[in-house]
């Protein structure tokens, strides 16, 4: 008889933020853990998965990893979407997970073994001003940083998303949490003239203190219009940015047709996508350069390997989510399909708080600016769930914004 999944448990909990876990369970004695967390949504897939998914997964094959995926996508009916597609996600690494270590062998060995040595990543440096941006990246470059995300405030708005400690950001100082513990959202305000104005200064003075060769990077997290994006890509080309990122909104793929005729700024898009089709026009039209879904939130391995084989075609790249509203079950897959794939392009990386390592027990490493998965079977990470019960779920939020006149913005 083949083997069978005889239970799938999901697991909420909030150790320094959110995170939904999946864990199935084989007769033949292995375990599994995928990601699902959806910040500040986190209880919709907990339900989607303990509701709809898990009765559906005991009995079946937990070998047939193609067959399940192409069930839960196509039985449901109803297509596409976070919540569907992070469940979906959490139960396909599970399932690699599982498959891994039945084989004694680290994940990316079944996805055809290391391309490279190890993973590069891209730290957040972020500061109010620049003297304290530049402490930031130095603090990074201490850590191991070789890449450097750089977030300012901009004068004349109290506070900009993706900066750490403004008043909005509740005091902490290393990094900044994307979601708040809080009943409501909080809410920064916004205005994109004064960010045009100010942001290429900003990097012209990171030049000239930390030289031309730092990789630095830049999210403009979905705030400008194609025309203004354009204009932005153009003003940062001195600047040599490794990529700008959601420069505008990207439901409209054909959007960034104009900002792509306007700059050589490399672009970056799809952290808020969850299926190829989100990607058909950015890719076919060669109008991005990285691909930036999360695995957590695009349907699993199953899925980003093949998306990111079709952007192959186009010389685009990955640049895989990797905030730490993913888990460490979800950063632990991003590696091992980074360490696998030809098309790697860079990896996110924000380091989790001291709880999140005390229930996440994880064996990838981070030296000199490279991330590796580890050679445990599997992925590499398990979970302590006397440790997770420990730190129940709590409401938390994304922030949002408003321009001076009250209009809701995009943040
Ligand atoms: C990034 C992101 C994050 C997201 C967050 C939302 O590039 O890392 O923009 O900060 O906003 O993951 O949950
Ligand atoms: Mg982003």
């Amino acid at each position: 008889t083949p083997v069978q999944i005889i239970a799938a448990d999901v697991i909420v909990t909030s150790p320094d933020r959110n995170f939904v876990t999946l864990k199935i369970t084989t007769d033949d004695g292995f375990t599994g853990l995928g990601d699902g967390t959806l910040n500040g949504r986190e209880l919709s897939v907990a339900s989607y998965l303990a509701d709809h998914v898990v009765p559906l997964l005991i009995g079946r094959d937990p070998q047939r990893i193609e067959d399940t995926w192409q069930f839960l996508y196509r039985s449901a009916y109803w297509r596409r979407g976070p919540v569907t597609m992070a469940a979906i996600a959490a139960v396909d690494v599970a399932l690699w997970d599982i498959k891994a270590k039945a084989a004694g062998m680290p994940l990316y060995q079944l996805l055809g073994g290391a391309s490279r040595n190890g993973v590069m990543a891209y730290g957040h440096a972020s500061g109010r001003d620049l003297p304290e941006l530049f402490d930031s990246i130095r603090r990074h470059l201490e850590l191991g940083y070789r890449s450097i995300r750089v977030q300012t405030s901009v004068p004349g708005i109290n506070a900009v998303y993706g900066v750490a400690a403004q008043p909005s950001a509740g005091g902490r100082r290393y990094d900044y949490e994307p979601a708040q513990r809080a009943a409501l959202p909080a809410e920064e305000d916004w205005d994109t003239r004064a960010y045009l104005r100010h942001l290429p200064g900003v990097f012209e003075a990171v030049r000239n203190e930390f030289g031309p060769e730092l990789p630095l990077l830049h999210d403009g997290h979905h705030r400008m219009t194609p025309i203004q994006a354009a204009r932005l890509g153009k003003d940062l080309e001195p600047y040599d940015l490794f990529w700008l990122e959601d420069c505008t909104p990207a439901e409209n793929q054909e959007a960034l047709r104009l900002v792509r005729r306007h700059t050589t700024t490399p672009l970056a898009i799809g952290e808020v996508f969850n299926t190829v089709w989100d990607y058909q026009t950015l890719i076919s039209e060669q109008l991005i350069d990285y691909v930036r879904s999360a695995v957590t939130h695009t349907g699993g391995i199953t899925a980003m390997r093949k998306l990111l084989d079709y952007a192959a075609q186009y010389q685009i790249k990955s640049g895989i989510h990797g905030p730490t509203d993913i888990s460490p079950v979800g950063m632990a897959a991003a590696l091992h399909l980074d360490l696998a794939i030809h098309n790697f392009g860079i990896q996110e990386y924000m380091r989790h708080g001291p709880a999140t390592d005390e229930v996440f027990l994880q064996s990838f490493s981070f030296t000199d600016g490279y991330l590796h998965p580890g050679e445990q079977p599997g992925l590499g990470v398990e979970l302590d769930e006397q440790a997770a019960a420990r730190f129940p779920y709590q409401p938390a939020y994304l922030p949002f914004n408003r321009l001076k006149d009250g209009t809701i913005h995009d943040w």
